[in-house]
Order: structure tokens, then sequence, then C-alpha cells
């Protein structure tokens, strides 16, 4: 009796992505096939036996499809916005002149400890459905403006709350250490242990965090400030990410190297040895040209010694209100490779493949591959490229979630 499967999308060329496939692992005349929300079978139309059966045929018109895609680093849940901050840049002061003289991240936190759980999620919303509309189906998103217990939590169970009310999957990291608040009165110290000894144990407990990441620079917390973070959450069994060498290199990539972390993300001032040393941890570098342009950073990450030392690289939004007020995959792949010349191929699995590698989810999404979740991006496009050249424009046809 023939097999029979909920769905199949057939007439489609597919980008599988398959890291054991040259290029993209495309496959011009492709077939997918899912049941119970995976894929039962992801390659060519002449491997696939003719009499499958399915309670849905969807004709893809000779459409491209690419796995979903994965925004692997956000910060998409917070109160209020820094439309002023970005007037007083436009007048001269810098990122850094803006945080140290208190507005910056604390300013968020301040509008952020104002809102409910409620506002939180009603505010975040229009930010991912902007993510989703362009076919994002995998979405990570940090705490990290709240900096006291309460608020953290309230901005985690937000993050959570989101992925309820839409067919995404959330992954949430704990950012306790994204920068000192206010009532800290400057003890970095002291904070770091609050964040060790009373958060993060409390977060842990109600499940709220998949991850725990930290900012470490001179505006925000130290190696020891942070490897005190990294080695609380490996106790606690969490895996760990840092925005490491965004501002200046203080060895931030090593330091992740050295815990194993799951990605460094930023990196525009690592070093040759940040690199060789992620390659060896198989740490993910996550490559956000958003902050990179909108901070007008001109220090660019070192995606040369990264392809020489065979790090995966991955690309996100970092969408955020001070430093990447972004919320499209499209545009950050287009400046992936226009600021940071990556290839087509490196953008595509940048917001896929090492993506979901990123965020330690590779074995259930990122590729088009039996086994994994159905989550596809069906695109209205004639090669690849357009993906990653357009500017401003979206050809999604249809997103599919776990099948659906
Ligand atoms: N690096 C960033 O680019 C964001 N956080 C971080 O650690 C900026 C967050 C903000 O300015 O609100
Ligand atoms: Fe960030």
């Amino acid at each position: 009796m023939a097999e029979r499967f909920d769905r199949i999308w057939y007439n489609a060329r597919l980008a599988t992505m398959r890291a054991d496939r040259p290029d993209l692992g495309e496959i011009e005349h492709g077939v997918i096939a899912a049941r119970a929300g995976r894929i039962v079978y992801a390659g060519a139309q002449t491997d696939f036996p003719a009499d499958a059966d399915a309670a849905e045929r969807i004709d893809c018109g000779g459409r491209w499809i690419t796995p979903g895609l994965v925004d692997c680093h956000t910060h998409l849940v917070y109160g209020g916005n820094r439309a002023h901050e970005f007037e007083l840049r436009l007048k001269g002061a810098s990122y850094e002149e803006i945080a140290r003289a208190g507005g910056g991240i604390v300013s968020t936190v301040a509008a952020t400890r104002k809102a409910s759980e409620a506002e939180l999620v009603a505010h975040a919303l229009p930010r991912l459905d902007a993510l989703i509309a362009e076919g994002a189906t995998t979405v990570e998103i940090k705490s990290g403006y709240g900096l006291d217990t309460e608020t953290e939590m309230r901005q985690l169970a937000a993050a959570r709350s989101l992925g309820c009310q839409r067919s995404v999957a959330i992954r949430t990291s704990f950012l306790g250490a994204h920068a000192l608040p206010i009532e800290a009165e400057g003890d970095k110290d002291r904070y770091i242990d609050l964040v060790c000894r009373e958060m993060l144990p409390a977060i842990a407990k109600a499940g709220l965090a998949d991850a725990v990441d930290a900012f470490m620079e001179g505006i925000a917390f130290s190696g020891e400030q942070t490897a005190q973070v990294f080695e609380t959450a490996g106790r606690l069994g969490l895996p760990v990410k840092l925005h490491a060498d965004q501002l200046s290199n203080l060895g931030g990539a090593a330091l992740a190297a050295k815990f194993s972390a799951l990605s460094a993300d930023h990196l525009e001032h690592t070093d040759e040895a940040g690199a060789a040393a992620m390659a060896k941890a198989k740490t993910v570098a996550v490559l956000l040209p958003g902050a990179f342009y909108f901070i007008r950073e001109t220090q660019k990450p070192p995606v040369e010694a990264f392809r020489k030392h065979g790090v995966a690289m991955a690309l996100a939004t970092d969408c955020n209100p001070g430093s990447s007020p972004l919320t499209s995959l499209l545009l950050a792949m287009n400046m992936g490779a226009t600021l940071f010349r990556m290839n087509v191929a490196e953008c595509l699995a940048g917001v896929t493949r090492e993506g979901a590698r990123a965020l330690g989810v590779l074995h259930d999404t990122g590729t088009l591959e039996a086994g994994k979740w159905c989550d596809l991006a069906i695109w209205d496009i004639e090669c690849l490229a357009e993906l990653v050249y357009r500017i401003g424009f979206n050809p999604l046809h249809r997103r599919v979630w776990r099948g659906q």
C-alpha cells in the first residue's frame, strides 16, 4: 500500500541547505512530504513514489523552497523606543557616549520595568510579525532590559507567550549581564553576584531560558564577570552564548570558546586567535550587520579568518531599540553581503542552517531533511541570489511552520 502523508509539496526547486551537499544543496525537481509536522521526504521527484498518497498536494509551480528562516539573535521584547537617542546620534553623539551618559540600554530598562507582560507582548508582536512575514519560523529572543529578577522573568515570559500567539518557535536567552542597572551604583561585581545567586537560579527553575548570554565589553562586563555567569549557567545545565568583541577586543571570542559557547556574536574586533579558538570549540560566529550599519562601525568582523579556520557563520537581525532597530532577515542578508562581503551561500546558510546551529536546534530545523520539523519558506524568485540581492522587497509566497 502506498505511504500516506499529510501534505506533499511538488513541482518545487529545493535549497536543502544540507551541510553534506555542495553549495546550497539544490534540487531542481524536488518534492517535500510531511507527516505530523515533520519532513518525511525532501529530495528529487524521481526518487519519490509516484503513487504516494496525501491529504493535500500543493503544486509549487517551480518556486524555490528554503528552510524556514532562523533569526538567532534578537532583543525584540522591550518597552519604549530610542528614536530620541537616534536624533542625538545624528547630532554627533556616539553609541558609547550615550550609554555612558545614562542613556542607551538603561533607558530601555526604565521603560521595560514599567511595562506589564501583556504590554511587552503587544509591543513586540508587530516586530515578530515583520520577521514572520519574511519567512522566519524560529526566532531567538533575549532578556536584558529588566536587570532585576522580576522584570527579567517578565521579559522572558513575554517572549515565551509570543510563541503561543504565533506559529513560530521561540528560543529564549537570559541576558541579565547586559548592562549595569542604576540601583547597582556602579558596583558591577555585586550585580554579577545577584545575577548568579538570584536571577539565574530562579530563571532556570522556572524553565524560562534556553540559554544564557552576556555582554562582555568595556561599557558592560569583564571577562572575569562573564566567566562567573557562564560557570553558574554550566552548573544549571544551560548552554551559553556571548556578545563578544563588538566595540573592542577584550578576548570575548576566546572566552566564549573556552566555555564551548553555542555562539559568539558581533565579533567586529575579534582577532585571528579568537577565530581559531572558536573553530576548535565549534562555536558559531553570529554576525550582526544591522548593528554594524546602524552605529556606523567601521571595523568589520574577520570573515576571512572565519572562513580560513572553518568557523560556521550565522547572520541575524540583533533587533533591538538602540543599535539595530531591524526586523528584516532579508535585509540582514543583503547587509552581510554588501558590508561584510559574505557570499550568497554564506548569507542563506547564515539565516537557516547556521542560525539553527547557533541556537543548538540544528537537529530539529535549519535544513530540508527527513526527520526535521517541516518549516519552509516558499519564494517567488527565479534564482536564490535574489533573496540576498534585492533591498526592501519581500518575495515570500508562503511560509510553512511544522507542516502547516
Ligand atoms: N549589543 C548590542 O548591540 C545590543 N546589546 C548589546 O549587548 C544593544 C542594546 C541596546 O542598545 O539597547
Ligand atoms: Fe545583541
